[in-house]
């Protein structure tokens, strides 16, 4: 294999609250965008559930209140200036929004190649949290109220720096989101991320919660089928 030097990002933007507007997280996003450019990035991930706050922590009631949670296009108005700041950079990246189709809801990232086209899409697979809210939780996660399993499958796609496939959060600790993308010859895994601080399902130690991510995402990284991937967290 030819050796390559891609220089690559993470953009870790903080929480989004519910009273932000898309239009202030874009302007935080494109911030992010030229600080990595300036500092030689060439790819940048940006997290899961981007463009909102984690809206699966609520147990919303009315539907168009969580219909406006979802993009139907993308980019779309809000969102164009930071595919044109993209190309104009020649810098790529991943972005996680929520999605919605013909009245179906997906967890979804896209690959923007550095030229601002649209190279890929992945729809999250491995769906956490609860479909009802739980009595008495503190913090709820209702990924599976929120969002059908993904359809898509585990692609990659080749870009001109190397081949890239992407998953979302949860997607990292199942060894066959790794495997199927490693067959395909996977070199850079991308992955956006929202692990909560508190989960309703697993009552996760502090100190192991970092322990696990990073053992997820090293062992991918180091196994059979998927040998000499980088893996790009945020
Ligand atoms: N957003 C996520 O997928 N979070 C999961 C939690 C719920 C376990 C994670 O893997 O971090």
């Amino acid at each position: 294999m030819k050796k390559r030097m891609v220089h690559l990002a993470v953009a870790q933007m903080g929480p989004v609250q519910r009273g932000d507007s898309r239009a202030q997280v874009v302007e935080r996003l494109k911030a992010m965008l030229q600080e990595a450019h300036r500092r030689g990035a060439r790819w940048v991930v940006f997290p899961e559930l981007a463009l909102t706050t984690f809206f699966p922590r609520w147990d919303l009631k009315d539907q168009a209140e969580i219909d406006s949670f979802y993009e139907s296009s993308m980019p779309n108005a809000t969102t164009a200036s930071l595919f044109v700041m993209a190309m104009q950079l020649g810098v790529g990246f991943y972005l996680g929004y929520a999605e919605i189709v013909g009245g179906r809801h997906f967890n979804t990232s896209i690959l923007v190649a550095p030229d601002g086209n649209v190279t890929g899409k992945y729809r999250k697979i491995h769906i956490p949290g609860d479909a009802q809210a739980q009595d008495n939780a503190p913090i709820q996660h209702l990924e599976k109220k929120y969002f059908e399993v993904g359809d898509l499958g585990f692609p990659v796609w080749q870009t001109e720096q190397a081949k890239i496939g992407m998953c979302i959060c949860n997607d990292r600790r199942w060894p066959e989101t790794w495997r199927t993308m490693g067959l395909q010859g996977i070199e850079i895994g991308m992955v956006g991320y929202n692990t909560p601080s508190a989960y309703v399902q697993w009552d996760e130690p502090i100190h192991l919660r970092m322990h696990h991510h990073l053992l997820s995402l090293q062992a991918s990284s180091i196994s059979r089928d998927t040998a000499g991937l980088s893996t790009m967290a945020c």
